[in-house]
Order: C-alpha cells, then sequence, then structure tokens
C-alpha cells in the first residue's frame, strides 16, 4: 500500500527490515545501544560486528529514549543504520506517545542530515517494548506525514511491518490518516 505527499511516498510492506534495499534502515534499538533481540539482533547479526564497534566507539553513552544516532550498515544493502530508541510501554500516561513520536521525527532528521532519500521503519517499540501496535501506528504515520509536509524529504517513507497483524493495522491507520488530512 503506498500513498503520496506531493512528491514523497510512504508505503508499507510486509517483510524483514535488514533486507531493505534502502539509503537508511532503522533499528529498533536500547538506550545503552547494547544489542539485543527482535529487529535490533536482526540487524547486528546480518550487518555484522561493525555496527556495534562504530556505536560503540562514536556513541559509548548510548542514546536517550526518544532519540536517535546513525552508524555504517556494515554488511547490510542500506547504507545507514539509524538506531532510534522508542519507549516501553507503561500504560500511555507516561509521554509514550511523544517519545514515540521523537523517536520517529529524530530518525527522519538524521537520515534527510546524511543525504538519504529513502528510509524504512520496523514498527518501533511494538516488539519487546509491548506498545499497542494500533496505537504506535497512528503515531509513526502522523510524525512521517508532519515531516514529511514540514521538510519536502526524504523521498520515501517504507514501513516494512513483520506480520499479518502489524500490517493490518498500518494499513487502517495510514487510511485514517489520508481521511483526516482530505
Ligand atoms: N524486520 C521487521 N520487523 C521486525 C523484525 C524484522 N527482522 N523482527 C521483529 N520485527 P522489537 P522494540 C518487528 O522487539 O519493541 C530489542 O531487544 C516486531 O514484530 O525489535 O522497540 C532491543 O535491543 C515488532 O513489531 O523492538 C531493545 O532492547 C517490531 O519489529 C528492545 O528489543 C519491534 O520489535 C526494543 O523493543
Amino acid at each position: 500500500m503506498k500513498r503520496s505527499i506531493g512528491d514523497q511516498t510512504i508505503e508499507l510492506v510486509q517483510g524483514d527490515i535488514t533486507l531493505q534495499n534502502v539509503d537508511a534502515i532503522v533499528n529498533a534499538a536500547n538506550s545503552s545501544l547494547a544489542g539485543g533481540g527482535g529487529v535490533d539482533g536482526a540487524i547486528h547479526r546480518r550487518g555484522g560486528p561493525s555496527i556495534m564497534q562504530e556505536t560503540d566507539e562514536m556513541h559509548s553513552q548510548g542514546c536517550p529514549t526518544g532519540e536517535a544516532v546513525i552508524s555504517g550498515a556494515g554488511k547490510l544493502p542500506a547504507r545507514y543504520v539509524i538506531h532510534a530508541v522508542g519507549p516501553i510501554w507503561d500504560g500511555g500516561r507516561r509521554g509514550e506517545a511523544e517519545l514515540l513520536a521523537g523517536a520517529y521525527r529524530n530518525s527522519l532528521q538524521l537520515a534527510v542530515e546524511h543525504g538519504c532519500r529513502s528510509v524504512a521503519f520496523p514498527a518501533l517499540s511494538t516488539g519487546a517494548y509491548g506498545y499497542p501496535m494500533d496505537l504506535a501506528a497512528r503515531t509513526a504515520l502522523a510524525t512521517t506525514i508532519e515531516f514529511l509536509q514540514a521538510h519536502g524529504e526524504p523521498a520515501l517513507v517504507r514501513f516494512v511491518l513483520f506480520s499479518d497483524g502489524a500490517y493490518g493495522a498500518f494499513a487502517a491507520a495510514l487510511e485514517e490518516a489520508f481521511k483526516t488530512e482530505d
């Protein structure tokens, strides 16, 4: 599924983030940038040790929740990995939505600063961090639409959803977001 904002495209696909042939893929990292399971595990496994070496050297202090840092992408097809730290879901009253929006916004900002025309995101915070998928989808898409409207780039933002359920939640949220745009 695709939607356009001027010359820019938001695309939803079902698949594996590590296989995406885009300028930057986004990692669902933790604030110590220590690696882990899920997307993080898959990226470091497939990308090789240079990614962790680089984040250890450049970002030894880690990365606060709601922010992001960038590294090379090792053996992955992408040029960069943007390590974004989403919030751990705790009922929704501890600023989770704003922190999740920050993780998307700061990732998009880093991508633009590094000349990336295409960026692929997983559904940040919806795995180990327990964020409800439908709420996460709304925040992810609203933040992306707002960013694209304000900045006019990157040209392509792709959401790579792992399961049928994740794809369905993002598809519903994307349709809804464009309905309210009109
Ligand atoms: N491609 C795309 N999506 C995936 C993939 C993949 N290869 N693998 C899992 N997903 P998670 P979080 C989906 O847990 O919730 C790690 O240990 C998954 O189904 O990767 O932000 C980190 O080190 C889910 O919908 O990230 C952190 O400690 C979504 O990606 C912590 O988990 C995100 O799931 C971060 O938790």
